[in-house]
């Protein structure tokens, strides 16, 4: 007897047939985006569902998982682990889509062989473990020597954006990247670095400065420089002038009444300016406008001011010069100012922006990117944060480990010799693993058009014949020392890859059940 326990138009998939659903949908999505993995891999093009004018073209991982709607609850598991990595480390979205994929693809293969989905769930745990042990083992730290630590930071700037738009200018942006994350001294706040998009000019011409850039500029008639600036941050109206006059509510019935009105409403805003004077300040900068008046009685007291700065704008402006956004100004002694050595006005291409040099926060920096289009622009930002979070994650876990294949094909072989150690079928569950991760390799090599199956034979045999350093130099199409050839990427991205691409797999063969609510149709006119 079946008891029916779910509403009318719930369906509901049993067993293997759920399973192998769940399979299905988190493989095609691995299949989806294999293609973009590695320094040869494709860009997508995507184009929105809703506005088919909107189209994107890009090789990130998690944009790419963003934005396709998926129907398939499975595929919807494996995306949300896929975020949690880019959250937590910033990048490697792909690797973990695909990796997972693969440990599904070997799973199904042990399932046709009978093999109990729990004995895999087994074999693969022995098996990460193993592969993050061997992954350890290789990896260096050489934080203490700051010169050799930049220089990893270095190479591990450009293996990451060799996969990605800014490939061409990579050795620019490496070094921009470095730089900026240096700056940071250690922090992980990456909100101290401002990206600023500027269309015009080439990607090379992309630059760092130090110090903060507002998109905006003094009011008229104030001098083009300050130094020594007292900055007092705020968020209020300064633009009770006439409109509020017109929008009242009450008649005005002659031109006295109307001048009288005028001028408490000026009354008010000088006494208001009034009070911001006793802050002691020589900068004041609104988030809202700021009228002709007040400007005027700033710029009569050697005070100069910035109107409408955007939220956005404002809220780093605050962070960088260590001031705070304030919107009453009865307490000034409460009231924490911004400071800075220099404020000038500077020019990026055609327009006029200010600066802010010598900030509080000195690890503040503004990298201004320049380049044709939006998209380009876009795509570049996308490359340049993921390269920066990846950073800035290394200068605190500062392990790092080889790239091209080498790290893959290393615990793959340390992930062999442990099956060994294991019996009958659940060793055929570890060395499953052992596989899927030398499918890394081979997808790096096919992406690259080379023949894959030759190419990854002979870096097994390299590594196997005890080269360790080995990997697939991808531009050549042969095996070489990724030491040398300074393909080096962060310890704990190949980790967190590793272990979330292992733990989607075995969320994935847990399910032996899948269960669909239909659309409430019924409902839909309730609200
Ligand atoms: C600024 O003030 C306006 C009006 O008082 C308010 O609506 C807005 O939320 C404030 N914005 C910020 C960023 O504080
Ligand atoms: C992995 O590489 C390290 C050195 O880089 C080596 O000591 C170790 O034996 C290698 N692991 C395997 C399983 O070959
Ligand atoms: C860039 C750099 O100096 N890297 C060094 C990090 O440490 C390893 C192992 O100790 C050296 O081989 C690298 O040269």
């Amino acid at each position: 007897m079946s008891v029916q326990i779910l509403k009318d138009q719930a369906t509901e998939e049993r067993g293997e047939n759920a399973r192998m659903s769940a399979f299905v949908g988190a493989i095609a999505v691995g299949d989806l985006v294999k293609s973009t993995l590695g320094p040869k891999g494709m860009d997508k093009l995507l184009q929105s569902a809703s506005d088919p004018n909107k189209a994107l073209v890009t090789n990130d991982g998690a944009t790419i998982l963003k934005s396709i709607p998926l129907d398939n609850p499975a595929a919807k598991v494996l995306v949300n682990i896929a975020k949690v990595q880019d959250d937590e480390v910033g990048d490697g979205t792909t690797s973990v889509t695909v990796l997972s994929a693969e440990l599904l693809k070997e799973a199904e293969k042990l399932i046709e062989r009978k093999i109990h989905p729990q004995t895999i769930i087994e074999g693969y745990r022995i098996a990460r473990n193993v592969a993050v042990e061997a992954l350890t083992k290789i990896s260096v730290d050489n934080a203490s020597n700051p010169e050799s630590f930049r220089n990893d930071l270095l190479d591990i700037a450009r293996t990451t954006l060799s996969s990605k738009i800014l490939s061409q200018d990579r050795e620019h942006f490496a070094k921009l990247a470095v730089d900026a994350i240096l700056r940071l001294k250690g922090s992980t706040n990456l909100n101290h670095i401002q990206v600023i998009k500027k269309s015009g000019g080439k990607l090379a011409d992309s630059f760092l400065d130090e110090g903060f850039i507002l998109e905006k500029r003094f009011g008229i008639n104030q001098i083009k420089k300050v130094e020594n600036a007292k900055i007092l941050i705020a968020n209020t109206s300064m633009d009770t002038d006439k409109v509020k006059i017109f929008g009242a509510k009450f008649k005005v019935d002659s031109t006295s009444k109307l001048a009288e009105l005028e001028k408490a409403e000026k009354a008010k805003m000088k006494a208001k300016v009034e009070k911001i004077k006793n802050f002691g300040i020589n900068v004041f900068i609104n988030r809202q406008l700021i009228y002709d008046y007040p400007e005027q009685l700033f710029t009569d007291s050697k005070i100069n001011s910035i109107e409408h700065a955007d939220f956005d704008g404002v809220e780093r402006l605050a962070l960088v010069t260590g001031g705070e956004v304030v919107s009453t100004f009865d307490n000034p002694e409460k009231v924490k100012l911004g400071y800075c050595e220099k404020i000038e006005e500077i020019m990026i291409g055609e327009e006029v922006m200010t600066k802010f040099s010598g900030v509080a926060a000195g690890e503040a920096c503004t990298i201004v990117l320049r380049g044709a289009t939006e998209q380009v622009l876009d795509e570049a930002e996308r490359s340049l944060h993921d390269a920066l979070s990846v950073l800035s994650q290394t200068t605190r876990e500062t392990r790092t480990c080889l790239g091209g294949g080498c790290s893959e094909m290393n615990m793959s072989k340390a992930v062999d010799q442990a099956a060994a150690n294991e019996d009958g079928k659940k060793s055929l569950a570890v060395e499953a693993f052992a596989k899927a991760l030398r499918q890394l390799p081979i997808i790096l090599a096919d992406n690259a058009g080379y023949d894959s199956a030759e190419l990854v034979t002979k870096l097994r045999s390299a590594i196997y014949n005890g080269m360790t350093t080995s990997g697939l130099n991808l531009n050549k199409g042969i095996v070489a020392d990724m030491r040398e050839l300074g393909v080096v990427e962060s310890y704990k991205l190949k980790r967190a890859v590793v272990s979330s691409a292992a733990e989607a797999a075995e969320v994935l063969l847990r399910v032996d059940n899948i269960l669909r609510a239909k659309p409430r149709t019924a409902d839909r006119n309730r609200h």
